[in-house]
């Protein structure tokens, strides 16, 4: 039984900042799992100038460690492997040839800035490599066509496209697993169609804002699925707040509830929306929102707050008559809410 911890980009570029701090945590789940190896698909540092700076320190915390490490290049560090660069005595740095484990073969398609046939004929012509006798296993870095993923899922800006590939282009070929990276926002894995498995496990430590919520890795046996491992690093939370003005609910209370339960390496992105009324709960929009800041501090990189008081909407004749026939009528409760919402809006507008 072959163990494997396989990880998407993450992106180092300072000593001891927070995606150091998941590189080793990944190092500390690898022993405590009792992983054979860790696979880095891509990616690993921000850029090569970093991958300079920091290699003596990434021997250390690759040393006296009970896996190997399989590293291949992605298109933020293409070229940091080059010239034989020695990352310890238990990393590999897979280019050409293949990494042998037991039963177990891994072979690695490192980024190049190639595409369509090129691409496809690269990936085709492992079938010389990957013969039956054992569980093969690809590394690669690149966009899956396959899936609707848009541009900024993958961390990177702008319109190139980097090694684009899709499920078909390893059709004919013994995979069983495709370990891959370059997608940084979520777990996503997918069936080949001989069985196999594709999987992106997004990035362990969030990069950008855009990479919200827990991370994640690819925690799995060979010869069984995929697995998703929780991690505890440094991400984005997304906290999404719609107030309801007819619930008699304190604003600030809810936004406490929701950051008490935020992870302790978590900052928050906070929104709040939706209206309130401040007749009936005591408390003007500006004290709503200095309470919470109260709450939020330190922990927001941001915060956005779009709520309105509608105290004096809710005391308008018209829009009181507009709810007890919403009443009198047979709708559902979120219908009525609904309904409610539409008829605050053309008062706002109307201003009335
Ligand atoms: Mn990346």
């Amino acid at each position: 039984m072959v163990k494997i911890l396989h990880t998407a980009d993450i992106h180092l570029r300072e000593y001891k900042d927070e995606r150091w701090e998941a590189l080793e945590e990944l190092v500390e789940i690898g022993k405590r799992n009792k992983v054979a190896i860790v696979t880095i698909c891509g990616d690993l540092f921000d850029k090569d100038i970093d991958a300079e700076n920091l290699r003596p320190k990434i021997r250390e915390v690759f040393s006296n460690i009970p896996f190997k490490v399989l590293i291949i290049p992605g298109n933020h560090d293409a070229d940091s492997y080059k010239g034989g660069m020695y990352f310890g005595e238990d990393v590999f740095i897979l280019t050409n040839s293949p990494f042998e484990y037991g039963d177990v073969r891994i072979v690695g398609v490192p980024f190049e800035p190639i595409q369509g046939q090129n691409l496809l004929g690269k990936i085709r012509a492992l079938k010389e490599t990957l013969t039956p006798e054992k569980k093969n296993i690809l590394l690669c870095h690149g966009e899956l066509l396959d899936a609707f993923f848009s541009r900024a899922d993958f961390g990177d800006e702008g319109e190139e496209r980097y090694m684009p590939f899709k499920l078909s282009y390893f059709e004919g070929l013994n995979i069983d697993y495709v370990l891959a990276g370059h997608f940084h926002s979520k777990f996503d894995d997918r069936r080949l169609k001989n069985g196999g498995y594709f999987v992106y496990p997004g990035s362990p430590v969030s990069i950008t804002q855009r990479e919200t919520g827990q991370r994640k890795v690819n925690l799995f046996e060979v010869g069984s699925p995929p697995q998703e491992y929780l991690l505890d690093t440094f991400h984005y939370q997304a906290i999404p707040i719609k107030l309801d003005p007819f619930k008699e609910e304190n604003p600030v209370e809810i936004v406490q509830q929701h950051f008490e339960k935020l992870h302790p390496k978590a900052t928050a992105i906070l929104t709040v929306k939706g209206y309130v009324n401040s007749e009936k709960i005591q408390m003007t929009e500006q004290d709503i929102v200095s309470q919470i800041k109260g709450i939020t501090k330190g922990k927001c990189a941001e915060e956005h707050y779009e709520l309105s008081d509608i105290s004096r909407i809710l005391e308008n004749d018209l829009f009181k008559s507009f709810t007890n026939k919403v009443k009198e009528g047979d709708y559902t409760e979120e219908k009525e809410r609904q309904l409610q919402d539409i008829a605050i809006k053309a008062i706002m507008q109307a201003g009335l």
